[in-house]
């Protein structure tokens, strides 16, 4: 078959030193770090919408990216065509795994029952596709939020034919999830939010998403999906309020709704900025909650307000990512590139540029975070803030063997309590400096 990146060669791993701008200078799939080689540590997803779909329109200007592969857009050939560059762009750069909605894959058409059984059609061409490879999908899910039906949500609409649409969508992704041997399934909750309260029964609404997902969940198990499903929090884009504003509350409405157990977290970096957090806070509250899941790999602008999903390059930023990722145990999920060139970066060498650049920035993370931990200082540290509850009365308080009598009691006898010991926050800054530096 003729190639579709021509003149783009497999991508090779060269070293810090190389200034080949197709080699990667970090991302050395091999290279074992702390007990794992790296390709394990970070599963690599490319995300078939901004890779293969999205040509780099918005809302003052039309495609700059000529994303047809050689077929006319809007046909059975093109999504074909969008499976060969889709797989000899993962082939070209090592990327294990890929992620799609349903509408990524095949034009969509005016009848569900047509749109599924193009879906039938590509998904019997990507597994001829990924025979002899050692390419997989990591999660699949249902964009319910571009058609015009969708507008005042999925699950959350006021229509209840609309939440049947939303249903048979559901049904059918995870039907090619399955098929495909996806790790994971992703709920998005894309217009499921509100615009005013005027208008908005919200407990109705989020009642009815938690429908939604259980009946996703028996479906699913029903027909031997054993992987995980995903919230992907995002506080808003499109909707003013979205529901799954950020880790914290997505996790509270899988436990209220009893779906705990069959969900976990899907953080997206520009997600989090975007809900007033940091990437590595959304990832922390998802792991001691045992929800880390899956990470959509991306980041935004500190001075844009809205999901601008651009490559990693933020190295601080992917080092305290693999910081959380490393001290959690891994993922069961993988690092999807929900990220995309800028629109200006319009060639299919920039396409490759990207991945290179994202990939060594989380190689770079997973490094130096791999220093980080090795190192001890900032683990001892920690240990060390909390001494207090070692022994005495501490120990008392975790173990829950006191009143708040004995409490006060104890408060007394010191009169005038000590200060806590120093926060050392520029010490601890200067020791991540160190190891990303020096
Ligand atoms: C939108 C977003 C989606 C999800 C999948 O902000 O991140 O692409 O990842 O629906
Ligand atoms: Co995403």
């Amino acid at each position: 078959m003729k190639e579709i990146f021509e003149n783009i060669p497999v991508i090779p791993y060269e070293g810090p030193q190389s200034k080949n701008p197709l080699a990667f200078k970090f991302y050395d799939a091999d290279r074992i770090v702390m007990g794992k080689p790296m390709k394990e540590h970070l599963p690599f997803a490319m995300a078939w919408w901004h890779n293969l779909c999205a040509g780099g329109t918005d809302m003052f200007g039309r495609d700059t990216a000529d994303k047809s592969f050689g077929a006319e857009k809007g046909t059975m050939e093109h999504a074909k065509a969008k499976v060969d560059a889709g797989f000899e762009f993962m082939k070209k750069l090592g990327v294990k795994y890929f992620c799609f909605h349903d509408v990524d894959l095949v034009p969509e058409a005016d009848d569900i029952k047509e749109t599924n059984r193009r879906l039938d059609e590509i998904s019997d061409y990507i597994l001829e596709k990924m025979q002899g490879t050692d390419i997989k999908c990591l999660w699949g899910t249902a964009n319910m939020f571009g058609n015009p039906r969708f507008m005042n949500g999925a699950g959350s609409s006021n229509s209840a034919d609309v939440f049947c649409f939303a249903a048979a969508q559901v049904k059918k992704a995870l039907d090619i999830t399955v098929k495909l041997g996806g790790r994971g399934y992703v709920f998005w909750g894309g217009r499921e939010g509100y615009e005013t309260l005027l208008n908005t029964d919200v407990k109705f609404e989020q009642e009815n998403i938690a429908k939604l997902m259980h009946l996703a969940v028996d479906y699913g198990r029903s027909i031997g999906f054993t992987g995980d499903f995903y919230i992907e929090p995002k506080p808003k884009e499109p909707m003013k309020h979205q529901y799954d504003f950020d880790a914290a509350t997505a996790i509270g409405f899988l436990r209220q709704y009893g779906l705990d157990k069959d969900f976990k977290m899907n953080i997206e970096a520009n997600h989090a900025t975007l809900a007033g957090h940091t990437f590595q806070h959304d990832l922390r509250i998802s792991a001691i909650n045992g929800m880390l899941g899956s990470i959509d790999a991306n980041q935004g602008d500190l001075l844009l307000g809205w999901d601008t999903d651009e490559f990693p390059f933020n190295v601080y930023d992917a080092t305290m990512c693999m910081y959380e990722v490393l001290k959690a145990g891994g993922l069961t999920g993988g690092f999807n590139f929900d990220s995309k060139t800028r629109r200006p970066s319009y060639t299919m060498e920039d396409m490759f540029h990207a991945y290179v650049l994202g990939m060594d920035t989380f190689a770079l993370g997973l490094l130096k975070a791999a220093e980080l931990i090795e190192d001890g200082r900032i683990d001892a540290f920690i240990k060390d803030r909390y001494a207090s509850y070692q022994t005495g009365i501490g120990a008392k308080i975790r173990s829950g063997e006191t009143t708040l009598k004995e409490l006060a009691a104890y408060a007394d006898s010191l009169g005038a309590p000590a200060l806590p010991g120093s926060g050392r926050q520029e010490y601890l800054e200067s020791i991540v400096n160190q190891i990303l530096f020096g």
